[in-house]
């Protein structure tokens, strides 16, 4: 995020010129060129252009990313992870993340109250591998073959009452190992929230793995949020506790910066942060810039989880 100091992806079109992105420039502005015609025609159009990755199952891309796989040591060296740091490069410093044992509870407005081991838990679901996209409010995006299981079965595992109508995650705060929980000003732990509805949706996933290995620490081991259509704040990591509650939760980025992060976080390029345009893209690994899309091209499965509210910039921030 880019609260503490601005930084080179704060303003995507200003970057301290990377080469590879000076280099697509004029990609980009090719790619401006067309959006202001439609961000649909122009993000199908390159969805289709682009192959499926190889090797798949068809149901691991049922979500065709339009994208090819961002290179695996991208994912893995280039993360937001601020429990550890406010730079990208904090996979070292992860390394010290306490994964054996891990549990998770589950609490709140559930029938009943438990706590689950991170391997109790996997014995009760079913894994499978899906291929995202995943798009921070920074404006840069990845494209992920994901392993975990459905959020539903997550929640179906924790029985919770009718009177739930949102999740609370919170994730680990541990001092001895994580040098960000130093910062003042943050309210740790890092903690969000979605409705039951967003997280029963076929597209919100838990994620335990990524390209056929367990989820490295740096990237939230062992077990996070992966949910493609909104901004990747959302997506939770190092999760040790799944409350269920009945009023929408306060999450940690509207605390910090209630002008510039909101609950919902959807993706939209039709509306700028405070500092920057949300427009387009970089593609991390190529430096390509491309467009953003509506629900991050996701909307297939998701706009009609808000078809009955306003569609103004709150559903967007
Ligand atoms: N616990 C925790 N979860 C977090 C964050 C964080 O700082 N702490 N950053 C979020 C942000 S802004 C993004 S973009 C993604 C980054 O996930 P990645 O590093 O695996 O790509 O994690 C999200 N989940
Ligand atoms: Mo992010």
């Amino acid at each position: 995020m880019h609260l503490i100091r601005k930084r080179d992806w704060d303003l995507p079109e200003a970057a301290a010129t990377p080469e590879a992105f000076a280099l697509n420039r004029r990609a980009a502005i090719a790619v401006m060129g067309g959006a202001a015609l439609g961000f649909g025609g122009i993000g199908d159009a390159l969805a289709a252009d682009v192959p499926p990755p190889q090797g798949y199952s068809p149901s691991a891309l049922r979500f065709d990313p339009g994208r090819a796989l961002t290179p695996k040591k991208n994912v893995e060296t280039y993360n937001n992870f601020y429990e550890f740091g406010l730079s990208k490069d904090i996979w070292r410093a992860a390394q010290k993340l306490p994964t054996e044992p891990w549990t998770v509870k589950i609490d709140g407005l559930v029938e009943k109250p438990f706590t689950i081991s991170f391997d109790d838990l996997m014995k009760k679901v079913k894994t499978e591998t899906r291929i995202y996209r995943h798009r921070c409010v920074e404006a840069w995006s990845i494209t992920v073959p994901w392993q975990g299981f459905a959020m539903s079965d997550l929640v179906k595992i924790a029985k919770p009452l009718s009177s739930a109508n949102f999740l609370r995650f919170t994730t680990l705060a541990d001092q001895k190992v994580m040098p960000g929980l130093a910062i003042p000003f943050f309210p740790w732990p890092y903690h969000e929230g979605l409705t039951m509805a967003e997280a029963t949706n076929e597209l919100a996933f838990v994620g335990t793995g990524l390209y056929h290995q367990p989820m490295p620490k740096q990237d939230g081991a062992p077990i996070r949020a992966v949910l493609p259509w909104k901004y990747g704040f959302k997506s939770a990591k190092s999760i040790v506790r799944i409350e269920f509650v009945k009023d929408q939760p306060k999450t940690f980025w509207q605390q910090t910066s209630p002008d510039m992060y909101g609950f919902w976080a959807n993706v939209n390029p039709k509306y700028p942060t405070l500092r920057w345009s949300q427009a387009r893209e970089r593609i991390i690994g190529t430096g390509q810039v491309a467009p953003t899309q509506i629900y991050n091209g996701y909307g297939k499965w998701v706009a009609s989880l808000y078809a009955g509210m306003k569609q103004d910039k709150k559903l967007f921030m």
